[in-house]
């Protein structure tokens, strides 16, 4: 007796209980674990060897995906996020698919069929090779046919879906593709990466409105509509003006110009948050390079990594769910997750972000859900397949699944909703 009342007293004041309806699930992309994604722009460069590895089968998942489903929802999860391919929707200009549309819309059924809630995200780092022989998101007319594809896609799909991602980590897509020139087109040019990046910013904005109008049309509930920020937690390393200044800028400009931009269009439902960890400024000269780029090289305030060595840093999330406060808009967080072949990392990694997440919604930040990447271990672009960010361990000398203990762990909050 006197251990269950203690037990109830300890419940009480030390578990943190998240919302029943909270969403709890995983996220993957299609090229990252479909397989065979002939007609994008990034399997052409693997094929011309731009990269250090090609996708190939990655985890077949294209046609293993009901299996891979039955484990999400043996792992409790009630939502789940994955990219619809344009490019296998639209091989060519204009010649849709329709296999490929038949395809994704058993993905959905079978997704609901489970009661796992689909979040789809319409534009994942991949482009139809026409589109980008066209010109790709360099050129303003183009975002018409990105249109096109929304409109088409959300048309066959809106009685099923509730939760849009129109573009994924924008500023990650045209800085890695026309500033550091790691993806494909791999330029380097400033004004090219500004351009896409206006771009990107309006293209959403049009596809937000289209989406919108197809449920109005439809007589259908409003849909949630965002793109996934790739937000970090820019902190200083020594307390130098520069450092400050560089902090100051990075924040505004990596972390809120996207949101604060779309807010002000009226086009964002709720926010997308992508997070992984720290970036620890450390600026060397004056001069706008540095201050948006340079970060300390040295050991200085060591933290634990991933198997990239990004910084893990849970309090970030704390602070930057504070800081988007402001917005008055509710969060998704649609990626927060570590590569590690230390699976207790990994559990470590997810129990303390949810902490820290739960103490922002303590402090009255409204949070949807929380989804972690990825669901499976998969390609991770110009990594290739080393990083292993998944639940679910891949052998991919046979594409067998086996979840690791950290998912099971996750399973279990995800069942009482307690941490
Ligand atoms: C991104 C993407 C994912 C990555 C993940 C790990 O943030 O780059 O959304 O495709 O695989 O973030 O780096």
């Amino acid at each position: 007796m006197l251990g269950f009342s203690f037990l109830r007293c300890y419940n009480k004041f030390y578990m943190k209980q998240f919302p029943h309806n909270f969403l709890w699930g995983a996220a993957t992309s299609a090229h990252q674990v479909e397989g065979d994604n002939f007609h994008n722009d990034w399997w052409l460069a693997e094929q011309n060897h731009a990269l250090r590895e090609a996708s190939g089968q990655a985890c077949r998942h294209y046609e293993l995906y009901a299996q891979d489903f039955q484990i999400a929802k043996e792992l409790n999860h009630n939502c789940h996020r994955f990219s619809i391919e344009w490019s296998r929707v639209e091989p060519e200009d204009g010649k849709f698919d329709f296999s490929a549309i038949e395809h994704y819309r058993h993905v959905i059924a079978n997704l609901k069929d489970q009661g796992i809630e689909p979040v789809v995200t319409l534009l994942h780092f991949t482009n139809p090779v026409w589109f980008s022989q066209k010109g790709g998101w360099a050129k303003f007319k183009l975002q018409k046919y990105f249109l096109r594809f929304v409109n088409k896609i959300v048309g066959e799909f809106a009685g099923e879906v509730k939760f849009w991602i129109t573009i994924n980590e924008p500023l990650v897509y045209s800085s890695h593709s026309f500033l550091l020139g790691a993806w494909p087109p791999k330029e380097h040019s400033l004004f090219k990466t500004a351009k896409v990046t206006l771009n990107l910013a309006n293209a959403h904005i049009k596809a937000y409105r289209i989406i919108h109008k197809i449920y109005r049309d439809k007589s259908l509930n409003r849909p949630m509509v965002s793109i996934s920020a790739n937000l970090q937690a820019f902190e200083i390393c020594r307390p130098t003006l520069k450092n400050r200044l560089a902090v100051y800028l990075r924040h505004k400009l990596y972390n809120l110009y996207f949101i604060d931009e779309l807010k002000r269009k009226r086009t964002l439902d709720y926010i997308g948050v992508n997070y992984y960890g720290r970036n620890l400024a450390d600026v060397e000269k004056w001069g706008i390079k540095h201050l948006l780029l340079d970060t300390c090289p040295y050991n200085h305030h060591p933290l634990r990594k991933n198997s990239l060595g990004w910084d893990i840093y849970p309090q970030g999330l704390y602070k930057l769910m504070i800081a988007l406060k402001k917005y008055n808009l509710p969060i998704l967080i649609t990626e927060n997750g570590v590569c590690t072949e230390d699976d207790n990392l990994r559990w470590d990694y997810i129990r303390e972000h949810l902490e820290e997440l739960f103490k922002a919604m303590e402090e009255g930040v409204e949070v949807l859900g929380y989804i972690y990447w990825s669901l499976m271990d998969n390609f991770e672009w110009d990594k290739g397949f080393g990083p292993r960010f998944g639940l679910v361990h891949i052998d991919y000398r046979n594409q067998k699944r086996t979840i690791k203990p950290s998912a099971r762990k996750l399973a279990q909050v995800a069942q009482s909703g307690e941490i």
